[in-house]
């Protein structure tokens, strides 16, 4: 795939998930600097720049994409040469793509110890984090069953269910507004992260704050998984992501729609971090009060 093909994947939702994503721009970064024929510097960190800008503007909620390109450039234009350079940019990429794939391993560990016995864990959209925890409760013989919210209107619950139940974990997809009716059977949530602000507010798919305020109101603890990439990087301190509003015919068929009737279509909630029990990262678990002091630690340098 070159890289406006991964462009296109990312804004069309072929490739989609705050992780998936951020591993495909840093891979597409990699093979453009891999396939780059020029000769001039100037020209390389020019169109390495285009390149990155592109990625970028496919969509704009999940930090992730914009920590994972920010991380494959780091120290890149400051080398002596376009070799170096070029070296430099498929090592960052390379260390990129492993420690995201090692970071959702550890978060899965962390989370699997979550439960502590057999219990309902509910969960939203489809989180590659979550679904790597709760898999590690059901290899501790932990989980009686899992609900997933069917996620309208891209309707994500539904790989979800395929993901759990190929690994035989006990499912049952509910549709979104049935969340209320279920909770009072749940002992857990486990939602994704598509960026963690730095006052601790969790950006996750959209109905994940109801998720949160119900659980909530039931004294069921929820707990996000996101790995640091997730977390708003220092330079950024206090900003919000924009949340992305999508277009109309995901929800229905244009011609469908009455004169004069309006849809909107905005896909990503802010959960608030009073909501939040806990935030599993893979450096450990922490409280969303906490995130400007984990951003500091581990995510400063961008
Ligand atoms: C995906 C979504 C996921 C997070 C975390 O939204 O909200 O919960 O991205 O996923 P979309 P992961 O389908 O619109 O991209 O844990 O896999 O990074």
């Amino acid at each position: 795939m070159d890289l406006e093909e991964t462009a296109v994947s990312i804004e069309n939702m072929t490739i989609r998930g705050a992780g998936r994503i951020a591993r495909a721009a840093a891979s597409a970064l990699k093979s453009y600097a891999e396939n780059y024929q020029g000769d001039d510097y100037g020209d390389f960190k020019m169109n390495v720049s285009k390149a990155a800008e592109r990625l970028l503007s496919t969509r704009p909620t999940a930090i992730s994409l914009s920590n994972s390109i920010s991380l494959t450039l780091l120290d890149v234009f400051g080398q002596a040469d376009l070799e170096a350079a070029r070296q430099k940019l498929i090592q960052n990429a390379e260390n990129f793509v492993s420690n995201s794939n090692s970071a959702v391993a550890r978060i899965g560990a962390l989370g699997g110890t979550l439960l502590e016995k057999p219990g309902t864990i509910i969960t939203i959209c489809n989180s590659s984090a979550a679904i790597s925890a709760i898999e590690q409760c059901h290899r501790a013989g932990n989980v009686k069953r899992v609900y997933a919210c069917e996620t309208r209107p891209k309707r994500q619950g539904l790989i979800t269910i395929k993901e759990l139940a190929a690994k035989r974990i006990p499912v049952t997809l509910i549709v979104d507004s049935a969340m209320r009716f279920v909770m009072p059977q749940v002992d857990i949530v486990f939602t994704g992260a598509d960026t963690v602000e730095s006052d601790g507010s969790v950006i996750n798919k959209i109905g994940t704050a109801a998720l949160a305020s119900i659980a909530r109101e039931h004294g069921v603890p929820v707990y996000t998984f996101a790995e640091t990439y997730k977390f708003m990087p220092a330079s950024k301190h206090s900003e919000r992501v924009k949340i992305e509003e999508r277009s109309v015919d995901e929800i229905i068929d244009p011609d469908e729609l009455p004169a004069g009737v309006e849809v909107f279509n905005p896909v990503f909630d802010r959960v608030p971090p009073e909501l939040i029990t806990g935030i599993v990262t893979e450096e450990g678990i922490i409280k969303p009060a906490d995130a400007p002091g984990f951003i500091e630690t581990h995510i400063g340098g961008i």
